[in-house]
Formats: C-alpha cells, structure tokens, sequence
C-alpha cells in the first residue's frame, strides 16, 4: 500500500497535466484497469480560503482524505478487474460497494476544490446570470435556496454533503443531501455544488459547530464554477 501510494504521488507529481496513467501492469499477467484515478491538485493554495477554512483542514482533507478515496477506487477497480479474469465473484458485493463509496467520494471532492475560490477572488457574492435566473425558478429566490441548502447541510446525519444536483430529465435544479460519499442520491441528476459535512472539513477550526462552518462557507463559493458546471449539464 504504501509503495503504491509513493508511486501514485510520484506519478501526480511528475505527470501533472495528464489525467490518466497508463497501467504499469504487464499485459498478458494481471488484468488491471486501462487507467488509473489521480488526486487533482488543489486549484489555490491550502491558506487560500482563510479566514472562512484553515490551511491545515485544507491540507489533511485533499492530501490525506481525497487521496484515500482515490487509492480506494483504483483498488476497488483493480479487485474487480481480477473478479472478472478469474471468475471468482465471491467479493463482489464488497467492491461494488468500495467503489460506489471511493468512486463517491473522488469526485465528489474533485467537484468541491473547484466549487471554492478565495473570498473577493472568485469566491462569495452572489449567483449572476443563467445561474441566477435557475436558481430563482426553481427555489422564489437565492435567499430561499441558501435557507434550504443549508437547513439540508446542517441535517446531514453523521458524515455526509448537501448537494444542488441539476435533474437532467427536466432541467430543474434540486437540493439533496448524501450520506457517508454515495447514499440518498436520486438517478438521472448530476451535483452542481456541494458542501462537505463530515468532521474532518471543519472540525479543526469549528469543533461541534458545524452551522458556522455553512455559514462561512458562503464566502468561498465560487458562483461562476457553479454556472460553468450549470452550462455544461445544459450542453
Ligand atoms: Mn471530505
């Protein structure tokens, strides 16, 4: 595991802008997945959302916990890829369920780096635009839809996120929450933005607080990304 983990460091180091690795599997010997899951980098340093999330809450949730998600999903892809070659599925409803929690939470994470940005660079404010306008439709107003989001956040059993999914049979944009990285979705809608609620998003600096935590968060929210990834469901 831990050769794997330097390997998959060294490779996201030195290999930044591809997306995928190539197997290093030997063809013919072991039947492995064509590609492997890589942890993104953030897209700002980790200090970047202080005041509202500390550097060192930053640093553990994307260097340690996302990069756990990723290595669980490789691994759980690689186990089920064996299943496969070797027919023996005695396992399977474990690394069914590794991968919808791990594949969960990869991008699941990958998705909130990027819903973030600074406070006054990117991050806060207000929706504009088609964003907006969504927004309005489908809650009365961006006030209503914070209320909503939040109350969802707040009551989050255990560990969990608060998602505005985009429901692709309709268009309309829906508010739902998930349990642990996979559970309480609905099919045919794609999260748009997302808070993180389990502990280790805010526990270092908020503690049991976690409706500070939402609160804050509003400062970071990067609006535009929302309204790119509203874009690009629409497309
Ligand atoms: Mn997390």
């Amino acid at each position: 595991m831990n050769d794997r983990r330097s390997f998959l460091k060294t490779a996201a180091a030195g290999a930044a802008a591809l997306t995928v690795v190539p197997s290093l599997h030997v063809i013919g010997a072991e039947p492995a997945p064509s590609a492997q899951h890589q942890l993104p980098p953030l897209p700002y340093p980790a200090e970047a959302l202080e005041p509202y999330i500390d550097a060192q809450t930053m640093q553990i949730h994307h260097d340690k916990h996302h990069l756990g998600y990723v290595n669980g999903l490789n691994k759980a892809e690689e186990e089920l890829a064996k299943a496969r070659a070797s027919g023996d599925y005695s396992l399977i409803q474990h690394w069914s369920r590794q991968a919808a929690f791990h594949g969960g939470g990869h991008w699941l994470h990958s998705m909130f780096w990027k819903v973030m940005a600074p406070n006054g660079k990117g991050g806060g404010g207000e929706p504009t635009g088609d964003l907006a306008t969504a927004i309005k439709n489908d809650f009365g107003s961006v006030d209503a839809f914070r209320k909503q989001f939040s109350a969802a956040a707040n009551a989050v059993e255990g560990s969990g996120w608060a998602l505005l999914h985009y429901r692709h049979d309709d268009g309309r944009l829906i508010v739902l929450q998930a349990e642990n990285q996979q559970k309480l979705s609905s099919w045919g809608s794609t999260p748009i933005l997302g808070i993180d609620v389990w502990e280790h998003a805010y526990y270092l600096k908020y503690q049991n607080k976690r409706g500070d935590y939402v609160t804050a968060w509003w400062n970071v929210v990067n609006w535009g990304q929302v309204a790119q990834n509203l874009a690009s469901m629409r497309r």
